[in-house]
């Protein structure tokens, strides 16, 4: 194979809107309709590679697709080596910054340059990485928001058995600590022991409030609690992981490799799961899931399944793959779940397919 397969031609991003089937009830925000930024990196060679970004806020999106456009025109001619292409984007924003909305960009981006040459290879992303096509252990995240106790227990049933699931998430931070109390049980009650619960508090808490809610969980077996306070308070996490029992789990606000290595440095968590727009698209998680393998920390992943399923086939210390079947509505073929596994199609690249009629349906003016 010639070492220079592909050259950026052009990057395409189009910002789409999506009904939630469930709307987000969380402690720090509501959200019904989620954004989804589609990528389309396209090359001299025909090939195109496909990533997108969930930026949480429709806005958002106003400002991360031109600075998608603007990498794809920084990098126009360039062979579509991802690992440079990733170095190269992140350089040409030292001056303003990489964290942030830079970071999300050039994840995107760097997810479509890695589809792309794995398309070129003809090789499933995980198999050309070096690892093998197969199914992934995940947990079901589509739900079970702020809602009444009773109503959040019937929805959990609901949602073990759209795909066999044995793992369900759900989120905390109701105004009355014993509401939560009453939601875990209830739900506990009607899922049965079989089935692991997390929680996740959505950074809602101060430290006081964190403690004292973590601590009156802290005997319900629950799988691991989720980002009890905001996420920069790495202190006041290692506080937490130090008194609590149960795993405490953040990482989806790792800003790159170099977040995470500092969290555990910090013994501010017990797992780490961190976000493919943040940690680096797939470059990023590369090198967050070596330092996460050589510390012997259990990593899960956040949003976007499909490119998800690939790197947990190559995670040393992979966990638990957060399920959302958010993007769906927009995929020609979305991924299956079967028995709590999310199965890894066997084609090239990460197998990602735009429903071009839907996106049309979606698309944001
Ligand atoms: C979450 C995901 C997506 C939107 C809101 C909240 C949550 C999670 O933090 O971990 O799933
Ligand atoms: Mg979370």
């Amino acid at each position: 194979m010639a070492s220079e397969i592909l050259t950026v031609r052009s990057l395409r991003a189009r910002p789409v809107l999506l009904k939630l089937e469930r709307p987000i009830v969380a402690r720090i925000a509501t959200i019904a309709d989620w954004p989804l930024i589609l990528i389309d990196l396209e090359t001299e060679e025909g090939v195109t590679g496909r990533s997108y970004l969930e930026p949480y806020t429709t806005k958002a999106m106003r400002y991360l697709v031109p600075a998608l456009s603007d990498l794809g025109e920084l990098l126009r001619g360039r062979s579509v080596n991802p690992v440079d292409l990733y170095a190269v984007a992140r350089k040409s924003l030292h001056f303003v910054g990489y964290q942030g909305l830079a970071q999300i960009a050039v994840s995107g981006l760097d997810m479509a340059a890695w589809d792309a040459l794995a398309r070129a290879a003809e090789l499933p992303l995980c198999v050309l990485l070096g690892g093998s096509v197969g199914a992934v252990p995940s947990y079901n995240s589509n739900g079970l928001w702020l809602q009444e106790p009773a109503a959040v227990a019937a929805e959990a049933v609901e949602l073990r058995d759209e795909g066999g699931f044995t793992g369900l998430k759900l989120r905390l931070g109701r105004e009355r600590l014993r509401d939560d109390l009453a939601t875990v049980d209830a739900v506990r009650k009607a899922v049965g022991d079989d089935v692991r619960l997390m929680v996740d508090f959505n950074q809602g808490l101060h430290l006081g409030e964190a403690l004292q809610r973590c601590h009156a969980l802290d005997d319900r077996g629950l799988e691991w609690i989720e980002e009890p306070i905001v996420y920069d308070n790495l202190d006041g996490f290692a506080q937490l992981a130090a008194e609590l029992k149960t795993p405490i789990q953040i990482g989806e606000n790792f800003y790159g490799p170099r977040d995470l290595m500092e969290a555990l440095r910090r013994k501010a968590c017990d797992y780490v799961m961190p976000d493919f727009m943040r940690i680096g698209g797939v470059t990023g998680w590369l090198r967050a899931s070596a330092i996460a393998g050589t510390a012997g920390v259990p990593m899960s992943t956040h949003l976007y399944p499909e490119v998800a399923a690939h790197m947990m086939r190559l995670t040393e210390t992979a966990h638990w793959l957060e399920w959302q079947d958010w993007a769906d509505p927009i995929l020609q073929r979305p991924f299956a779940v079967r028995d709590g596994l999310l199965h890894i199609p066997d084609v090239p690249g990460v197998g990602l397919e735009w429903d071009e009629d839907a996106v049309s349906a979606h698309l944001v003016p």
